[in-house]
Order: structure tokens, then C-alpha cells, then sequence
């Protein structure tokens, strides 16, 4: 149902737009038939972990992707991290956004490490290399930039610092396959980059991970790491985890690159009904991709001016989950403001003031093949009526937060 009155919006009385939920991070399937066949496989000949043939097969055609010649899969994008942390020798401090999912600094912390939060370039949401260089300290052995929402942070300069400083580079690419930064995918970069392919990521294996490099004794040192430092039978040679992806997972994994091209198509086509939708809608940013990189549009993203708009985010987030819009505030409220950094560093914010703005700021729309270019322009009309009607929402609305 179209939404053009006030009294149609749900949060006034009116009946939800959505009668199920519509999410941000619905799984995308992949081939279902070939993954029932791979599962049949894997229970025939019930070999259903510790590197069975499907992650063998899965970390090849990642490799070959992403033109790498190192992929190790594992359990999910934060062991990945860790283990990428821990194989490079990162120790004391560390430099990372706080704009991020929290995985990224817990990564670090969960094993004594300082996540030293840097604000971020609000043009790009990723690092402020600038801002990097100030914050180096004898203590400091490494950087992790995230290439948020897939766009690429400023990898050359982040590079320059890093070899300058003698820093290892880690990116974390949890929202960046399938993406390149100046034509080159995404993936080669630094000392090592890290891949999510968790459940709400457009390629997913249920829950998964992958570290790419292309340094060839980090690479064996995190596959021995990943299965408890096993080296054959009965020879532990490294300290170790279990960071092992099960064979069901690499299965799903298969099948959902097996449909990549139409996962990001799906994934555009939405965003474009989501640009046309929304253009010229006073004080709401949708945020760009560079059409010359490869994307996969796996996140809209919105940027919300309350002056221009006449509601803030939290307003509009709380309008659209009563229409069963399940906008999310990615990355609310930041990782210095989440515990137990918020205790450990009380006066972080005063070095983010771009963070702090963008988290007020930011929402993330539902796309994915779950979202068809109806429900985007459905979603568009409601946040069309709640721009021209800003102050009438605003002032009856009720003043709980969402
Ligand atoms: N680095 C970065 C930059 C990341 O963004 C992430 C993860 C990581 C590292 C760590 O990667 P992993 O260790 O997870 O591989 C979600 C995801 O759980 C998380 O993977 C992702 N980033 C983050 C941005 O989003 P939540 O806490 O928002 O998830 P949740 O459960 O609220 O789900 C989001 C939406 O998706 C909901 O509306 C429900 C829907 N959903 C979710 C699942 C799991 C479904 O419809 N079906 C499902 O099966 O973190």
C-alpha cells in the first residue's frame, strides 16, 4: 500500500506496509539443487570437516576469484582476523576505525591487544590515513583498515604509511568481495585481507571466513593455527585454535559463488530503484559507488541530514520498523562507545568527531534477492512522505528511542 498520508504511516495507526518483516541481511540462496547434492556427497562419504574436498575446492575458487594466490576458509570473518592478527606478530597497539562492526576491534582485544581507534574520512567512511600517522606510538605494530560498505580504504597511502613505519597491514574485507579498488580485486592487498561470508553477507557459506595473502609463511602459518597447530599426526608445532570451516558450509559456499554475477545484479537493481526513489529527497544521501570499480551493492546506505529532512535517523529508523522495515544503524554507536573500550578509553569520541556525526547519521536499507524493486519503491515512498512531513512527524512523534 502506497504511503502518502500521514495517517496511512503504521507508527500514526495505519496498517504496516510489509506483512512479514523485511530485513537487511536476508540470506541469498544459493543453487539449492546443486547444494543438496553437495550435502547428499558429504553424508555418503561422511567426511564432514578438517579440510575435507569441498573447502579444498571452495578456497581454490576463491583464490582463483580474487587472483590470490593464498585462501585459507575458516569458521567465520572475526577467527579470520584473529588469526591473520596473531600470524603477522601483532602486538600492543594497533590502529582501526571505530566505524566498524565491532568483530573488527574485539579481533584484537581478545587476544591483549589495544584497538587505538582512528577517525574516519567522512567522504569515504573508511580510515583518515592523515589522522593514522598521528596516532603511531612506539607500541604501535600494525593497521587494519576496513573497506567499509566494499569501498576500498585509501590502500596506497595506508600502504606507504605502513612500510615507512615498519607496520603490518591487515584489510578487512568483510563487505568487500567481489569488489576492486583501480581495477584490482580486492583481496591482494596489505599483508593480508579478510573475507566475511556469514549468513547476511550477498555470498555466503551459513557462517564463514577467509584470509587471502600473498605471503606464502603467513599463509602455512595460519592453516596450521586454524587446526590446533597440527602438523600431520599427533604434531603440534604452532600454538593453535579451531578455526576449521565444516564441509556444509564450504558446500553453501559453492553454490552461492556458483550464482555471484546474479546475486550483485540483483543487488544493483535494487540499489538503482533505491537511487531513483530517493533523488531529490531533501537531506537524505544515498551513498555512491564509483561505477568505475566493481561492486557488489550489497549495502545501501543512507546518510540523513535532520536539518534538510525535518527527522533524524533514529526517527526515520523508528518510522520504518513500524511499516516492518528493519533499517539497521550500522555502525551505532561505534566500537569506542561499546564495552569494554567505552570504560577503557572514556574520552575516545573527542578524537572521532567524524565517527560520532556519522553514526548519528547513518542507516542501512534491506536489499538482497528477498527485496524485490517494488518493496524498494515502497520503502522509498514512506521516506518520500517522511521528508515532505518532517515537522508534523516530528512533533507527534513519541520521544522513546526506536
Ligand atoms: N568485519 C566487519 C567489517 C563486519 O561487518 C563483520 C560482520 C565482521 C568483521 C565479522 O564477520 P563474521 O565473524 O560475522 O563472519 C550482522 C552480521 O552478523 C555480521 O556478520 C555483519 N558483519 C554485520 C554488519 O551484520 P548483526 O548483529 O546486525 O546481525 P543480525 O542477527 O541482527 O542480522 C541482521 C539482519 O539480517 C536482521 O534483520 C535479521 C536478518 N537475518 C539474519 C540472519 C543471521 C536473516 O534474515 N537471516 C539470518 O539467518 O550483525
Amino acid at each position: 500500500m502506497d504511503k502518502a498520508t500521514l495517517q496511512q504511516l503504521a507508527v500514526f495507526g495505519g496498517a504496516p506496509a510489509f506483512p512479514e518483516p523485511l530485513h537487511v541481511g536476508r540470506p541469498n540462496l544459493g543453487d539449492r539443487e546443486r547444494f543438496l547434492a553437495r550435502v547428499g556427497d558429504i553424508l555418503d562419504r561422511r567426511w564432514f570437516t578438517n579440510n575435507g574436498k569441498y573447502v579444498q575446492e571452495f578456497e581454490r575458487r576463491l583464490a582463483e576469484r580474487l587472483g590470490v594466490p593464498h585462501c585459507i576458509a575458516v569458521c567465520n570473518a572475526t577467527i579470520a582476523l584473529e588469526l591473520a592478527i596473531r600470524g603477522l606478530g601483532m602486538t600492543g597497539e594497533v590502529i582501526v576505525p571505530s566505524f566498524t562492526f565491532v568483530a573488527t576491534a574485539h579481533s584484537l582485544q581478545w587476544q591483549g591487544i589495544t584497538p587505538v581507534f582512528c577517525d574516519v574520512d567522512p567522504s569515504t567512511h573508511n580510515l583518515d590515513s592523515d589522522r593514522v600517522e598521528e596516532l603511531i606510538t612506539p607500541r604501535t605494530t600494525g593497521i587494519i583498515g576496513v573497506h567499509v560498505w566494499g569501498r576500498a580504504c585509501s590502500i596506497e597511502r595506508l600502504t606507504e604509511i605502513a612500510e615507512a613505519r615498519g607496520l603490518k597491514l591487515i584489510f578487512d574485507a568483510a563487505h568487500a568481495f567481489a569488489c576492486t579498488h583501480r581495477g584490482t580485486m580486492i583481496g591482494g592487498f596489505g599483508d593480508a585481507e579478510v573475507f566475511s561470508f556469514h549468513a547476511t553477507k550477498f555470498i555466503n557459506s551459513f557462517e564463514g571466513g577467509a584470509i587471502t595473502t600473498h605471503d606464502e609463511g603467513l599463509a602455512a602459518r595460519i592453516r596450521l593455527m586454524k587446526n590446533f597447530g597440527f602438523s600431520g599426526y599427533d604434531n603440534v608445532i604452532y600454538v593453535g585454535t579451531n578455526g576449521k570451516m565444516p564441509e556444509v558450509c564450504a558446500a553453501m559456499g559453492l553454490s552461492s559463488l556458483e550464482r555471484l554475477e546474479e546475486l550483485i545484479a540483483v543487488n544493483r537493481r535494487n540499489y538503482l530503484a533505491y537511487r531513483r526513489g530517493l533523488r531529490e529527497v531533501p537531506g537524505l544521501t544515498l551513498l555512491a559507488y564509483d561505477p568505475a570499480e566493481r561492486s557488489n551493492y550489497q549495502y545501501v546506505v543512507v546518510e540523513v541530514d535532520d536539518e534538510r529532512a525535518g527527522l533524524n535517523r533514529d526517527q526515520l529508523v523508528r518510522v520504518l520498523h513500524a511499516e516492518n522495515v528493519l533499517a539497521r544503524r550500522y555502525f551505532y554507536p561505534g566500537c569506542h562507545s561499546m564495552e569494554p573500550y567505552r570504560s577503557y578509553f572514556p574520552h575516545a569520541r573527542l578524537l572521532l568527531p567524524e565517527t560520532e556525526r556519522l553514526c548519528l547519521r547513518v542507516m542501512t536499507l534491506p536489499t538482497g534477492t528477498a527485496v524485490s524493486e517494488e518493496d524498494v519503491d515502497l520503502v522509498c515512498g514512506i521516506l518520500r512522505t517522511c521528508a515532505a512531513n518532517g515537522e508534523a512527524i516530528r512533533a507527534r512523534l513519541p520521544s522513546s528511542p526506536p
